[in-house]
């Protein structure tokens, strides 16, 4: 087992497990050059965590001296793992009639009020068992795991009774048994009305809140509690007794806020200190100002932007101006955003919303983990971090966004492969 001094390097005499060499960095640290980059640069891994990060003259010795396996990346450019931060992966069905609908003229929220969008998911979720979940979400998985995704949020919410939002919890842990992909799961028991509760949304925040939180809990199944702030969704009010809830359980925040109306729900995510409010197309300036205030991250999702084929843009040069951090992700679900490619939205952040390159991959690296509250071990390529890395075929790091459709990943490390082979 590899030791570390109190600077975080290794100790002198222990090999490290791996280095590269011959590789040009996109760090994504803060500061200094664009994209925190390192031109001809050296990368050593031990014990799955990365211990060293810098120009290859800055080796300490020569590579076959420092650690047991060297590799040659001949050039090509590595960055942190991505990190699609915001997905409802687990679901039933399928809703592609909907788009048909939709595109015949019905909107979304017509859809939705008909008992169509997430209740129509919400009933084949029910329905199905665990592997009949599985199956599909695996494919859905695999082709974000294509595009160098090693970390990804799930989120319940398509079960709205207590043993299917468990079930669909198992579901997504159960992703990350069988895929090295890191998984984070976020309850988010409000995000709809079910069917035997209309006329009573209060008796279901109670729910949500008396049961759900702390059986997810005690499951061992959650880290983080989510809500669908939204005239289709929940009231404000009912918003913060979730958020009281998950306090009272220690459990961190994030919203839906703003998607399709102003409802103050980034205020509200931001006097609870949530971590993240996702979508804010809506947004008021208050409500970026209080998030500027907090810290919370601003989760920009162009795929369902695109998909409902909105118009309102999320007020990008106010979080600019005022320094909340973005982060960009896929929203993968059934209704408005069918998406499964992370690459696709960095691209779509860029043109649709405005977003230089730099910030839509800070978006899916730096942000992304800050938006999971995983700053401290992902998101960036620096000493200590957890070795999770993407390696691509790419002559400089804004081929990542501008090549619609393009997949140039070569190679992706995992830490937990690292860790569990070794
Ligand atoms: N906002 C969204 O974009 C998804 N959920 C939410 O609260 C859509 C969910 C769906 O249409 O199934
Ligand atoms: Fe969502």
């Amino acid at each position: 087992m590899v030791r570390f001094s109190d600077q975080g390097e290794v100790m002198t005499g222990e090999m490290w497990d791996t280095l590269w060499v011959d590789v040009n960095l996109a760090t994504m640290v803060e500061g200094g050059a664009s994209y925190g980059a390192i031109r001809d640069a050296a990368v050593g891994i031990s014990a799955g965590r990365l211990i060293f990060v810098g120009p290859r003259k800055t080796l300490p010795g020569a590579p076959e001296d420092l650690a047991r396996t060297v590799r040659q990346a001949q050039g090509r450019w590595m960055t942190p793992g991505l990190i699609d931060c915001h997905t409802h992966l687990v679901y039933g069905g399928n809703r592609a009639h909907e788009f048909e609908k939709r595109l015949a003229g019905a909107s979304y929220e017509e859809i939705a009020r008909a008992g169509g969008g997430i209740l129509a998911t919400v009933a084949a979720t029910r329905e199905a068992t665990e592997a009949e979940l599985l199956t599909p979400a695996l494919v859905r998985l695999n082709r974000l795991l294509a595009e160098g995704v090693t970390t990804i949020e799930i989120k319940s919410g398509y079960g709205l009774d207590l043993a299917t939002e468990l079930k669909i919890l198992r579901v997504a842990r159960q992703l990350g048994k069988v895929c090295p992909v890191s998984v984070r799961t976020t309850l988010l028991g409000a995000h709809a009305l079910p069917p035997e509760f209309v006329g009573r949304p209060d008796d279901y925040i109670d729910l949500v809140c008396r049961e759900m939180i702390p059986a997810a809990l005690e499951a061992g199944l959650v880290d983080a509690v989510d809500a669908f702030c939204e005239t289709i969704g929940f009231t404000p009010e009912q918003t913060a007794r979730v958020f009281e809830a998950a306090a009272a359980h220690h459990l961190p925040v994030k919203l839906h806020a703003e998607q399709l109306s102003d409802q103050g729900g980034a205020q509200l995510a931001a006097r609870c200190g949530a971590l993240s409010a996702d979508h804010l197309e809506y947004v008021s300036s208050e409500g970026v100002e209080a998030m500027a205030g907090a810290g919370t991250v601003a989760v920009l999702l162009p795929g369902a932007f695109y998909v409902l084929n909105e118009t309102r843009k999320p007020p990008v040069e106010t979080f600019r101006r005022l320094g909340v951090p973005m982060a960009v992700s896929t929203d993968c679900n059934p209704g408005s955003s069918p998406v499964t490619s992370l690459l696709l939205m960095v691209n779509m952040a860029c043109v649709l919303f405005g977003l230089t390159v730099e910030e839509a991959l800070t978006g899916v690296t730096r942000h992304a983990a800050r938006a999971l509250g995983l700053s401290q071990s992902r998101g960036t390529l620096e000493v200590g971090k957890v070795a999770d890395l993407a390696v691509w075929d790419i002559e400089s790091p804004a081929d990542l966004a501008y090549a619609v459709g393009a997949n140039p990943l070569h190679e992706v490390v995992y830490a937990r492969k690292l860790t569990a082979d070794s």
